[in-house]
Formats: C-alpha cells, sequence, structure tokens
C-alpha cells in the first residue's frame, strides 16, 4: 500500500508500516482515513463487528496523534450529587430513589458548599455537578447553589446539569428550556456535562429508560445550550441491550449536531454497570468492547475534539490502554462517586494528580493538566493559572 502524504496538525509518532488487515473493510476505511474521509454508517457498523482490534486500535490512535500528537489530558476536579430523589426510575440506574424511601438524600446548600470544599487537598478547577429529577426542589435552589458556590469558590469552573436535568426543571417551573438555561447561566453555569443521552434509539429507551425525554429531546437541549454558548459534552451508554446498528445511530446523530453547532468537547461513551439495577441480570463489558468503543468513537466522530476514557467507569488500567487506542483524556481526580458506585463500580473514589499522571505516563504519553475548556493549567505552590 502507498504511503500518503497530506498535511497533520500534529507529527503522528505511530510507526507508518504498510496498513494491512486480514479484514477488508479495515482496509478500505483505512485508506478514507487517511484521505481524511468521513466515515458512514455502513463503516461505523464494520467498524463495531471488525474481529481486528489491533488494526482498529491502531486506526483510532493514528487520528488521536493525528489531532493530539502525544498529549493526555486530565483534570482537577470533583464530583458533586447534591441529591437522588428521582421522580424517574430508569431501569439502567441504581443511583435513583424515590422521596423518603430508604437511602434518599437531598442535601442543604450548606451540605453542598461543604462537599465541594471537603477531602481533596489540591486545588480543583471543576465541580461537576448532576443530581436525580427531585419534584420539589425549585429552580431558585440551583441558582441559589451556583452562585454560593462561585463565591465561595470563584476560580472553579461550574459544570453542571444535564441535558434531562434541564428539560425536567423546565417542565417543573413552567419556563422554557432556553429560560432555564438563561438563568442557570446568569447564576454561574459555565458548561454542562454529557450524561443523561444513553442511547438514542427509541426502541432500546423505551426498555431501559421509558421515563426520560426521548433521545430527540435530549438533542434539542444540547442545540439550546450550544445556541447561548454553553459549550457542554456528550455519552453514549453501551453494553446492555443495544446492537451496533443502535450504536451507529447515536454516534451520527452526535456527530450531526455537532456539525450544526460545534458545542460538544468531549464524547464519553459508558459502559454499563448492572449490579442493583432491573437489569442486573445483563453481564458487564468486556475489555475488548470497552477499547472498541473508544477506538470507534475516534473515528466516526470526526468532529469531536476529544474522546475521554473515563478511569471510573473503565477502570484505571483500561483508561490507561485507551489512550492508544484513540482516547486523548482521562478525565479527572473525582474524589467521590456515587452513580457507578451505587451499580456496582469497584474503581476506587477518587485518584490524585500524582496517580493520573502516573498513569498517563506509563502509557508513553505527555501529561497535560487542563481546565474544562481544555486549556493548560499551570500550577506554582498552590496557586493555579490557566493558559489563554
Ligand atoms: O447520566 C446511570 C449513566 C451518567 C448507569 O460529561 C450509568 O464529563 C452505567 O454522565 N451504568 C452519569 N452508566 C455519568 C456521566 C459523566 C461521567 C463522567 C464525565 C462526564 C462528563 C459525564 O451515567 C448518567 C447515565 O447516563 N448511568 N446509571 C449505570 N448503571
Amino acid at each position: 500500500m502507498p504511503e500518503v502524504s497530506y498535511p497533520m496538525s500534529h507529527p503522528v509518532t505511530q510507526p507508518r508500516h504498510v496498513f494491512a488487515s486480514e479484514d477488508a473493510r479495515l482496509n478500505e476505511i483505512h485508506e478514507k482515513v487517511m484521505a481524511r474521509e468521513r466515515l458512514d454508517a455502513a463503516d461505523g457498523l464494520a467498524l463495531y463487528r471488525t474481529p481486528d482490534v489491533l488494526a482498529l486500535g491502531w486506526l483510532a490512535n493514528y487520528v488521536r496523534e493525528r489531532m493530539h500528537g502525544n498529549i493526555a489530558y486530565f483534570n482537577v476536579n470533583r464530583h458533586i450529587n447534591h441529591t437522588n430523589v428521582c421522580v424517574a426510575a430508569c431501569r439502567l440506574c441504581a443511583f435513583g430513589r424515590k422521596k423518603g424511601t430508604e437511602g434518599a438524600y437531598t442535601m442543604e446548600l450548606e451540605e453542598v458548599y461543604r462537599t465541594a470544599a471537603a477531602g481533596y487537598s489540591e486545588a480543583v478547577t471543576e465541580f461537576h455537578i448532576v443530581g436525580g429529577l427531585h419534584p420539589e426542589l425549585p429552580l431558585d435552589y440551583f441558582t441559589e447553589m451556583l452562585r454560593g458556590l462561585r463565591q465561595r469558590f470563584p476560580q472553579v469552573h461550574l459544570k453542571g446539569f444535564t441535558m434531562v436535568e434541564i428539560w425536567f426543571f423546565a417542565k417543573l417551573n413552567k419556563m422554557t428550556v432556553r429560560e432555564v438555561l438563561t438563568k442557570l447561566r446568569e447564576a454561574g453555569l459555565d458548561s454542562m456535562p454529557g450524561g443523561g443521552a444513553e442511547i438514542f434509539s427509541e426502541r432500546v429507551r423505551a426498555i431501559i429508560c421509558d421515563h426520560k425525554i426521548s433521545g430527540d429531546q435530549w438533542l434539542d437541549v444540547a442545540r439550546e445550550a450550544h445556541k447561548l454558548g454553553i459549550k457542554s459534552n456528550a455519552t453514549m451508554l453501551y453494553g446492555h441491550i443495544e446492537g451496533d446498528e443502535d450504536r451507529v445511530d447515536h454516534l451520527l446523530k452526535l456527530r450531526a449536531l455537532q456539525d450544526e453547532t460545534g458545542g460538544f468537547q468531549t464524547f464519553i461513551g459508558l459502559s454499563f454497570h448492572p449490579d442493583n439495577t432491573v437489569l442486573e441480570h445483563l453481564p458487564w463489558t468486556t475489555g475488548m468492547l470497552d477499547l472498541k468503543q473508544i477506538a470507534v468513537a475516534r473515528l466516526v466522530l470526526d468532529n469531536f475534539p476529544h474522546i475521554k476514557a473515563y478511569w471510573q467507569m473503565l477502570t484505571p488500567k483500561i483508561a490507561q490502554i485507551a489512550l492508544r487506542f484513540g482516547a486523548d483524556d482521562i478525565d479527572g481526580t473525582v474524589v467521590e462517586e456515587k452513580i457507578y458506585h451505587d451499580a456496582g463500580a469497584t474503581t476506587p473514589q477518587g485518584l490524585t494528580r500524582q496517580e493520573l499522571i502516573r498513569l498517563i505516563e506509563a502509557a508513553g504519553r505527555v501529561a497535560v493538566e487542563r481546565d474544562t475548556l481544555y486549556r493548560p493549567v499551570t500550577r506554582v505552590g498552590s496557586s493555579v493559572s490557566v493558559a489563554g
């Protein structure tokens, strides 16, 4: 196969030996990738179905290095889950509780601020705030929360509330999605996480999360946020009852919206954790599927700047390997995680900055601490500054 020469944003460290897979479809896709041609649905399916995982990983790693060179990002963040009370009862979820039932909790705002300040000695640059759909918390609770966090932690980026929560706040408060987003932004919301997208296929949603907004509604809220200049991430829940077609459909819908708005920063594939859910008879994902998912996302989502291997969900070891299968980010210190741990995750609650750097460097990558908007962070003593 002849070597093709083309402009690259970064020199690719991967050796340029001849690409030859025993899977003929991968050879065709390799040609497209080299020519920077967009992959279509049939290509996406072929990627999920290839037995040649190493060739798939090679291709994804090639694209990842073309975009980011040898850099791998992490951040110093803290998750805050202010309530697990939820009116929805999604079969996929082990976190939500009905109000007044055992284990249900809702934090007073003072408790939110105490949680924000607790448990980690290094200055965090991001709070990641998500909760259940509480039927009685007014919008003021959330605007107050953001104002209080902003006042107490002025340097910290506030990434909060999934598309599902925003939609619910709008219904509960008889407001439009745009009005809710505007109020939250005025109160200090900087960007939004990617959760709650699950899988867009309505056939699958009807089984795993029939109480949630539809896939189109999730995309509508994201569109509205992006139009207001609020960046977000996007997720996909995989490894339950969905098929390859559903996964490809989900990725293509995200790619189409990204063409329209450019508002997504990072894609995060979330592997289904079955323990303590109604679907606990389903098996856990295998490491092979987890790595495939990272690689396919990198190749199909050509307009997404970043692919995250969320170590809490994948385990630190798989997340580290994923840095050679298409991922350029392993998320952050997290400190305390509830959604996955309620569903059986055995990963640690948090990792230190030093542990994240060690994982990244042992993967042969250059660790770059980022803020939520992917600007490099520098630390001198206990002070933090952001480039740009
Ligand atoms: O919204 C719920 C999913 C999400 C389960 O944007 C489950 O940077 C697997 O969205 N098994 C929360 N998944 C996590 C999330 C996230 C995580 C890290 C970074 C970012 C980001 C976003 O987890 C939920 C839901 O989609 N989820 N239950 C479960 N049993």
